[in-house]
């Protein structure tokens, strides 16, 4: 996403410093009056400029705070950059994610901000020759956002106000300021004492910041209250987990805690806000290809018998030896208690989660109801789901990818075919079937890492979903493979940590590791990229002892 980006920003750039107007009324030859002047005409045209920047910054900061109290997506910033988003080729986005991580989307933000301040920029110097210029490409930039907002996937009337909002505080501040400019120092006695001072000029400026700045930080305030998950109570497993054993944490400096806390858990989805979801009036409907459609309200859901489960949660978009993995404690309704009261038909073949917005998540039927422990999920480590992954609800099934099977935001469950319907992810190419690869990575010692010679450890985690890890190995500079110590186990659909005691020799050394699962089958050495089914291959990496 961002090399297209910035391709479009060096394009605007390039037309920003275009000699426009450098040779308007000179002719070869003229007295270089002009020419004396040029320094004053390049002034003026960054002050009007700045007009356009600030006018843009303050429609924004105005618009992001009515999309604040009505709908955070419908921000025109970050309408334009969900829809970059959508619409940014796969192979573009796997780079973004492998380059940027979790960074891809401020870098996604700032790109369009940066974007639209030059072109707003540009229109500032345009309303320096006629203001209808000026405002007319404000208009236009605000049109592109509206666009933006009104082709996300489920949209609202309300969605415009943001942008509507924005385009008339743009233009007004503009016109303010230029007119503010234009009449600054009028000695015309009839306009007299009203004509505005600098003083005037730089207060008009100055109250524009504030205006922008306020806006911009009221509506952060505001999403965020409203945001707040209020009083959840969630009550108690009728199936609970097992007793959590005691990791290796404290044993191996370095490797991966045991249990992912809420914090540190990694999230990936097409957002750029978090959805505000009431759980008091949010609903989960099934329907689609079964004998009565369903609609459950979040207090239906705490009614049912909850399982609780330790889950380890992957990417199909992780590296090997990448940090998508994380492993939690869930807690929510069986997948198969919901179906059963909605009766599944036999036609279908997928579960199609769509989410409050309308994102939409393919999930294969069989595999969803093989007796893993699918469920719809309403906590996450003893706490209700956090907004960043999924409040109120949201999928987990064991061994499948998150990409088909882990619907954050959840609100509808409709059964269908593959032929007859397609999701997101889908749409782009990924796989329909993926079920998470057997893998492991190493934690300790880093990549790249100077190591002190003497005993060590080697340490890291592993992942076999939904069979279990039977064995990981360890290889030294290409050596025989070596059998680590496995830490606890918190059952087959979690991580395993694990560790080798390494007697570290001075020099230059390659490091390994693969697990088996419990059925034996070995994490394979043949390398692919996550595309479309996730990455496979074996991690090593080189450390300098000394
Ligand atoms: N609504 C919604 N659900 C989603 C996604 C998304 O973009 N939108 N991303 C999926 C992907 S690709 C993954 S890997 C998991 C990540 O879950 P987490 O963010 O809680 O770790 O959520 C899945 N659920
Ligand atoms: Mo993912």
């Amino acid at each position: 996403m961002c090399a297209t980006d910035s391709g479009v920003r060096a394009a605007q750039l390039r037309s920003l410093s275009s000699p426009r107007d450098r040779g308007v009324g000179s002719r070869p030859g003229a007295i270089p009056d002009g020419r004396r002047d040029e320094p004053l005409r390049v002034l003026t045209k960054l002050r009007y400029a700045l007009f356009g920047v600030l006018s843009a910054l303050a429609g924004m900061g105005v618009g992001h705070l009515v999309a604040a109290v009505t709908q955070p997506e419908s921000s025109p910033v970050l309408a334009v950059g969900e829809t970059v988003i959508d619409h940014t080729p796969t192979p573009v986005k796997n780079w973004a994610i492998a380059h940027f991580g979790t960074h891809d989307k401020t870098i996604l933000v700032g790109s369009v901000l940066i974007g639209v301040l030059v072109l707003a920029g540009v229109a500032g110097a345009l309303a320096h020759r006629a203001f209808r210029y000026g405002a007319g490409v404000l208009v236009l930039l605000v049109g592109v956002a509206l666009y933006a907002a009104l082709s996300r996937p489920v949209v609202h009337p309300v969605d415009a106000l943001p942008g509507i909002v924005t385009a008339v505080v743009g233009v007004a501040t503009l016109w303010l300021l230029v007119h503010l400019d234009q009449h600054r120092g009028t000695t015309d006695t009839r306009a007299g004492s009203t004509a505005p001072s600098r003083r005037a000029v730089l207060l008009g400026i100055g109250g524009v910041a504030v205006v922008a700045a306020a806006g911009g930080y009221a509506g952060r305030v505001i999403a965020h209250s409203r945001a707040a998950i209020g009083n959840v109570t969630l009550p108690r497993p009728k199936s609970p987990a097992k007793a959590f054993p005691a990791g290796l944490d404290r044993k191996v400096p370095g490797i991966t805690p045991f249990r992912t806390t809420v914090d540190d858990f990694y999230r990936v989805d097409t957002r750029l806000s978090l959805p505000i979801v009431d759980a008091g009036s949010w609903e989960l409907v099934i329907d689609g290809d079964v004998a009565r459609s369903q609609s459950f309200s979040f207090d239906d859901l705490l009614a049912m018998p909850l399982i609780e489960r330790d889950i380890t949660l992957t990417c199909v978009s992780n590296e090997i030896g990448g940090p998508y993995v994380g492993g939690a404690r869930w807690l929510g309704v069986p997948l198969r208690t919901l179906l059963d009261k909605a009766g599944v038909g036999r036609s279908s073949d997928q579960i199609l989660s769509t989410d409050v917005d309308g994102m939409t998540i393919s999930t294969p039927l069989a595999l969803a109801t093989d007796g893993r422990d699918a469920m719809i999920a309403v906590g996450m480590n003893g706490e209700p789901l956090p907004r960043a992954h999924g409040f109120p609800a949201r999928m987990v099934v064991p061994g499948l990818y998150g990409f088909i099977s882990a619907c954050k935001w959840i609100n509808r469950m409709t059964l269908t075919t593959y032929a007859d319907h397609s999701a997101y992810w889908t749409d782009r190419g990924w796989a329909e079937d993926a079920p998470i690869k057997i893998e492991s990575r190493i934690d300790t010692p880093q990549g790249l890492q100077h190591v002190k010679a003497g005993r060590t450890f080697i340490g890291g985690i592993a992942w076999a979903q939904p069979i279990g890890v039977g064995t990981v190995e360890v290889q030294v500079d290409g050596g025989r493979w070596q059998k680590a110590t496995l830490g606890p186990s918190a059952g087959h659909d979690y991580w395993r940590q694990w560790y080798l005691e390494w007697d570290a020799r001075p020099g230059q050394h390659q490091l390994a590791c693969r697990a088996t699962d419990r059925e034996g089958h070995v994490q394979t050495t043949a390398r692919t990229s996550p595309f479309p089914n996730g990455a496979s291959g074996v991690q090593k990496i080189q450390v300098s002892v000394t």
